[in-house]
């Protein structure tokens, strides 16, 4: 099911808010991440040494991909329902280099919720994150249909 317009202006109104401070969210959410599903972090050949939350802070290529995954979902995210081109390449290298369950893209979509919620007490109300979590299910959905294309059964 799509969303409706007035929830995507709930979408891409909190976006927009979010959209500043991208790094250092970015970087919230993959420590989080890593802190409550730490066999996410065994994926990244890059950060599954770091050990400690400091270690993690500290990393600036760790901060870097916090901002590369926040941006190509705001990319994914403004495209609304017609996210079809952005998402295949994102799906094709997630199934079949990456290989990353769909349970997985579940973990990253809740963080992402909680940590835009706990910044953004006032402007991410019931509705909006009802909305958010819609958007993000749709995107999932198609994530998971697509990584069938690819032969992942994710
Ligand atoms: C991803 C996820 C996070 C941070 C950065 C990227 C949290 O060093 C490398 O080359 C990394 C290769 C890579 C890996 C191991 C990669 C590339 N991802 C992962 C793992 Fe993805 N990713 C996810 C998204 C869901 C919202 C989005 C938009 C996205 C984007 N990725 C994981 C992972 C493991 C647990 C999850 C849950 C996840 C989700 N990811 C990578 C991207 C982008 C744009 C890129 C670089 C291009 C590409 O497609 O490889």
């Amino acid at each position: 099911m799509g969303l409706s317009d007035d929830e995507w202006s709930h979408v891409l109104g909190i976006w927009a808010k979010v959209e500043p401070e991208l790094p250092v969210r970015g970087q919230e959410v993959m420590i989080r991440l890593f802190q409550v599903h730490p066999e996410t972090q065994e994926r990244f050949a890059k950060f599954k040494n770091l050990k400690t939350i400091d270690e993690m802070k500290s990393s600036e290529e760790l901060k870097k991909h916090g901002t590369t995954v926040l941006t190509a979902l705001g990319r994914i995210l403004k495209l609304k329902n017609n996210h079809e081109p952005e998402l295949k390449p994102l799906a094709e290298s997630h199934a079949t280099t990456h290989k990353i369950p769909v349970k997985y893209l579940e973990f990253i979509c809740e963080i992402i919720v909680k940590v835009i919620a706990e910044k953004h007490p006032s402007d991410f109300g019931a509705d909006s994150q009802a909305a958010m979590r819609k958007a993000l299910e749709l995107f999932r959905n198609d994530m998971a249909s697509k990584y069938k294309e690819f032969g992942f059964q994710g």
